[in-house]
């Protein structure tokens, strides 16, 4: 009976430690100061300088993860997003996986290129129906402007002579950075379209009405066009990072209206149905069919269909792996906010 007890106590015990653990936080993971992000407009020009000197020099620096056709370490994000097409968009982990992706993106700045700043976004909404006339396309203090000729190269500005060796889609190509901004397909980041979201009561109204056509998310995407809206090698425009921590930006409002319930509420499918989606209108489609020698994406943590909590955001090395339920709160782990 006694040694029972004991054997039942142990056994609590060891079931309590093992719910426990994942809970278990780090000495890294204590978030004293969160690092603050703000919008490139009200970046002075000494800061857009370090964050275009940091991003040119991930562009430079060698790749080390032995990611499909990366040669530079900016490269090797852009493979990730390639190899997790299919259940990184129109899933539950879209937004989330978009976070720490950005996250990582930003690491990278500091750890390889030494930046002291914080990751800009791109506040579009001052920029609707007039993406060709934004500041982020300045070729001096911004990202380069609209493609010209017939390949749509960007011919000035800092990222002028890249050679980017993924894309379109899941080819393997040498090209330059292009764009095709198109003003009419901006339209979708207009503050009222922003609000109808923040709107929303549920994280799965949230998130659809960010991610599906009409919504935030494609206005980057279809506005600056080329590269940028190709669903699969899109990271290629530097731009991308600028605009996926607009909405990083849109949904972390969202949460704030609510963190208690809004922290913790997650759900969709895990892979996506790509097969129904279609582009808007004056979006060239693109094949979305993985080929055969493209390893399927690892699904981790979600042994059903739904995504929860406990889904594993698998980055393929370029930071730690964290779950969805590690990046929900942004000012927690990965240490940030916005203005
Ligand atoms: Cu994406």
């Amino acid at each position: 009976m006694h040694s029972a007890l004991i054997r039942g106590f142990l056994a609590l015990l060891a079931a309590g430690a093992a719910v426990a653990a994942p809970q278990t936080v780090r000495d890294s993971d204590v978030c004293t100061f969160p690092r603050i992000r703000r919008p490139w407009h009200k970046l002075d020009d000494k800061e857009k300088k370090a964050y275009i000197d940091a991003e040119l020099c991930l562009m430079s620096t060698p790749a080390t993860l032995g990611l499909r056709a990366s040669r530079t370490k900016f490269d090797e994000f852009q493979s990730v997003h390639v190899l997790k097409m299919e259940i990184a968009h129109f899933t539950g982990q879209f937004l989330p996986f978009h976070r720490l992706f950005v996250w990582a993106h930003e690491q990278a700045l500091r750890d390889e290129c030494g930046f002291t700043g914080t990751q800009p976004y791109w506040a579009e909404e001052l920029d609707v129906g007039a993406f060709s006339k934004s500041i982020l396309l300045d070729p001096v203090l911004g990202f380069g402007g609209d493609g010209i000729g017939p390949d749509r190269c960007v011919r000035d500005g800092p990222f002028a002579n890249y050679t980017n060796p993924l894309g379109p889609g899941f080819d393997i190509t040498d090209h330059c950075i292009n764009r095709q901004v198109n003003d009419t397909l901006t339209m979708t980041a207009a503050p009222t379209v922003v609000e109808g979201c923040m709107n929303m009561p549920t994280f799965l109204t949230f998130w659809s009405c960010i991610e599906n056509r009409g919504g935030p998310h494609s206005a980057g995407h279809s506005g600056v066009g080329a590269q940028m809206s190709n669903p699969i090698s899109s990271p290629g425009d530097p731009l991308f990072y600028l605009h996926h921590a607009w909405l990083d930006r849109i949904w972390s409002k969202w949460q704030l209206k609510d963190p208690e319930v809004r922290n913790r509420d997650m759900g969709g499918n895990n892979r996506a149905n790509l097969s129904s989606r279609v582009p808007p209108p004056g979006v060239t489609p693109v094949n979305l069919t993985r080929p055969a020698d493209i390893p399927e994406p690892l699904i981790v943590g979600d042994p059903g269909n739904v995504t929860t909590l406990n889904h594993l955001l698998y980055l393929y090395g370029l930071v730690e792996n964290r779950t969805i339920g590690e990046v929900m709160d942004p000012s927690k782990v990965l240490c940030y906010g916005y203005d």
